[in-house]
């Protein structure tokens, strides 16, 4: 039977009633790309955004996870480059001379990573893509026309589509610094967001749109409901689209598509599908400030995947090439050894859904919270397995399909380990995904306990000591 086509109204209980398509909840693992103007200084103190330069240059405040004075980029900027030399002149150093869509697209391959989502214009305006409303500010501010004289979203939309990875595209609604946004909003919305946001869907057919920048305005001033009506009915990708929760002041969490959070530890309680996005360290442009050990390990990054998919969600981890279109070393070899260990592991990741328990503390433990309160660094591991102590805080972490159950476990349990409260039918069969061996297990009163094998390190790959998985 043919079913005929829903309408959706501009309503938000309409638009809300529009399934997240289920691509999505099963793609777990996204790679987040910050890239503009703001790679080229690609500073700012630690515990800051680096893409939102322009905003500390010109506003001389600073806000996120530090104590800072406010002028700091300021007084950087003025030593480095001069107070004559605007944030605009960083349009013509951004070169992208050394961006290869295809490598990227390999590396992101070799990562696990299911999609991908490119900064097409963030908080500065500047579009990563040719098009006429990217000018309106009276110059040209776009990748077409100034630095790279490429078509950076056309580019790298063609390399992904190439491969099985879905290609999404952030848009930021508003623009700090542009004259409309400043003096004139109505005129903003009608002859810049609307017309602009639709030529970039149009252009591209992306499989997602990653609104952001909305919290300023009412969603009735944005008339973002008026254009997901479109998308949703009139758009070439209306059957397809995956859209997220950014759409105007006081929606996140409550209307649009899937939900975002964004440094948030704590597992949310949703009705709809979610995503955490976060940098490997705390910005999402390439910020210099970090060092090695702002970032966290890999071992870290695997186990904050492993949290967030326990608990029903995705994670955008999120990368920032630097001016030249090279993605620093650092951030390629966190990726790869992420793809390392899925390519093991995967079967109790992409495609599952949450257990009846998500975890397991320790034996002992409750509701643990690590000491150390930066948000770079291995936070996360801390709270999952505290390296000072040494010991697993979280024993555990479990994941379902339709044809087996998953425990990942952050650190060697030892001769046996006790899956609380599971009843398995007997005869039920246990590998370790690590060699591929069956693990032996016993009913104890209500656990399940698995009789482990010695502990061969030598039949372990290096990758796989991030976390071990029983099926
Ligand atoms: C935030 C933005 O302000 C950040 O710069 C970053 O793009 C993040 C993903 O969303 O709200």
């Amino acid at each position: 039977a043919i079913q005929a086509q829903k309408t959706y109204e501009p309503t938000w209980e309409s638009l809300d009633s529009r399934p997240v398509p289920d691509w999505f909840q099963d793609a777990k693992f996204g790679i987040f790309i910050h890239w503009g103007p703001y790679s080229v200084p690609a500073w700012s103190p630690k515990g800051t955004y680096s893409e939102w330069y322009q905003y500390w240059l010109q506003s001389s405040a600073l806000f996120g996870n530090g104590n800072f004075k406010g002028d700091e980029v300021t007084q950087y900027h003025n030593k480095k480059y001069g107070e004559d030399f605007s944030y605009y002149q960083f349009g013509n150093l951004f070169k992208a001379d050394l961006f290869e869509p295809d490598e990227w697209a390999q590396l992101f391959e070799k990562a696990g990573a299911k999609y991908i989502v490119l900064t097409s214009k963030h908080h500065d305006g500047y579009t990563l893509w040719p098009n006429e409303q990217a000018n309106d500010r009276g110059f040209a501010w776009n990748s077409m026309e100034i630095g790279p004289k490429r078509d950076l979203v056309g580019e790298l939309s063609t390399a992904i589509k190439k491969t099985s990875i879905k290609m999404g595209l952030y848009y930021s609604l508003y623009e700090w610094y542009h004259p409309w946004w400043q003096n004139a909003k109505p005129r903003f919305v009608d002859e810049h967001f609307l017309p602009q946001i639709k030529d970039l869907v149009q252009k591209y057919e992306p499989d997602v749109l990653w609104a952001d920048g909305e919290w300023d305005m009412e969603d009735d001033k944005w008339k973002s409901k008026e254009f997901l009506a479109w998308l949703f009915n009139e758009s070439t990708v209306k059957n397809s689209i995956v859209i997220n929760d950014r759409w105007g002041k006081g929606i996140r969490k409550i209307h649009g598509g899937y939900f975002t959070t964004e440094y948030e530890s704590e597992a949310p309680e949703f009705t709809k599908p979610w995503e955490e996005c976060r940098g490997m360290g705390f910005s999402f442009g390439y910020n210099q400030n970090e060092d090695a050990q702002d970032y966290n390990s890999p071992k870290a990054l695997v186990l904050m995947l492993v949290n967030i998919v326990s608990t029903g969600g995705n994670l955008l981890l999120d990368i920032g090439p630097d001016g030249r279109g090279s993605i620093p070393p650092i951030m390629q070899e966190r990726l790869l050894k992420i793809g390392k260990w899925l390519k093991v592991n995967g079967e109790a990741i992409y495609g599952t859904r949450p257990w009846k328990y998500s975890f397991q503390w320790s034996e002992g433990i409750q509701n643990y919270k690590p000491k150390q309160h930066y948000l770079g660094g291995d936070f996360i591991l801390k709270q999952t397995v505290d390296p000072e102590e040494g010991y697993a805080v979280k024993e555990a972490f479990f994941t379902q399909n339709q044809e087996a159950y998953f425990a990942i476990v952050p650190k060697w349990p030892g001769k046996e380990l006790s899956i609380r409260d599971f009843k398995p039918n007997k005869g039920t069969k246990v590998v370790l995904l690590a060699t591929g061996e069956e693990v032996t297990w016993k009913q104890s009163g209500k656990d399940m306990v698995l009789l482990l094998p010695e502990y061969d390190p030598n039949k372990i790959k290096p990758t796989d000591l991030y976390a071990y998985t029983f099926r």
